[in-house]
């Protein structure tokens, strides 16, 4: 299912079967799972568990998990069954220790999403917005381990009004760490202009609403980024901010499938 601006009042249902989603964007080519426990990130606990289990054991594309996580047990408890990358929101803002003891922990396994409205984070399921402003929150993670970091921007969110291209431009200049551009994806246009920053630390993109509407086929996405990927210049292949660009581009193309139990 999608949202509209992280609101539980918009919703589209896409699917009712996420499991069969996962099956079907992996053999498209996904070679990254971007899954979101909507409830859980509402209930602050995870509501979807099962769900995400079962697509672990389906589909040999590694996931990524977020909503809900906010403490150490439901960590171990998703890597335990198999998840690779653990994505946390709320705990961003709500309990840095935990983020700290969790990088120590899961090295390379701990992302941050860091949901923005106009320059300002959102939590609770985007319910809760703070004052803080997401490159202060982002700068103050610095040197923390994380693997990368989701940057949403909620007001495009499920729209298809182009990514943020100027906020993502401005998080990833601003950190070291890798970020992932999240919202709005419209179309190809919109990827073709991500591999432009790409040197800048923009590791990969999250696609939702466009691949199931079909305003973009994943095929195409995949395409265009690795069209990007070649015509990079200027020696900045090779190494950027410690990671090799193979890692990165095939990291790059996450898809996104929401899950919630409930209907809103
Ligand atoms: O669409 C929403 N309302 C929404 C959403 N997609 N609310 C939260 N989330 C996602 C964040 C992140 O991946 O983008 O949930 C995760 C964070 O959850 P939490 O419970 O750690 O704040």
């Amino acid at each position: 299912m999608r949202l509209i601006q992280g609101s539980f009042r918009h919703v589209t249902v896409y699917s009712d079967n996420p499991v069969e989603m996962a099956r079907t964007w992996q053999e498209k080519g996904a070679n990254r799972i971007h899954v979101v426990d909507l409830d859980g990130a509402l209930a602050g606990s995870p509501r979807n568990q099962e769900v995400i289990r079962r697509i672990v054991k389906e589909v040999t594309a590694p996931l990524q998990v977020g909503g809900g996580i906010r403490d150490m047990k439901t960590i171990d408890t998703y890597v335990d069954m198999g998840v690779h990358w653990v994505i946390l929101g709320t705990a961003a803002l709500k309990n840095r220790g935990f983020v700290r003891d969790a990088c120590k922990f899961y090295e390379g396994k701990i992302i941050l999403a860091i949901d923005a409205s106009e320059g300002r984070a959102a939590v609770r399921g985007w319910t809760e917005t703070t004052s803080v402003s997401a490159i202060e929150i982002a700068r103050s993670y610095e040197g923390y381990g994380l693997d990368a970091i989701v940057y949403t921007d909620i007001k495009r969110d499920g729209t298809k009004t182009g990514v943020n291209i100027e906020a993502t431009k401005n998080l990833a200049e601003s950190i070291a760490i890798p970020v992932i551009a999240s919202g709005g994806v419209s179309g190809i246009d919109d990827i073709e202009r991500l591999t432009e920053i790409e040197h800048l630390g923009v590791r990969g993109v999250i696609i939702g609403k466009a691949l199931y509407t079909g305003a973009l086929s994943l095929e195409d996405a995949i395409r265009a980024g690795v069209r990007g990927q070649r015509t990079e210049v200027r020696g900045q292949r090779s190494e950027v901010r410690g990671q090799r660009s193979e890692d990165r581009f095939t990291a790059r193309f996450a898809q996104d499938a929401e899950v919630a139990e409930k209907k809103y």
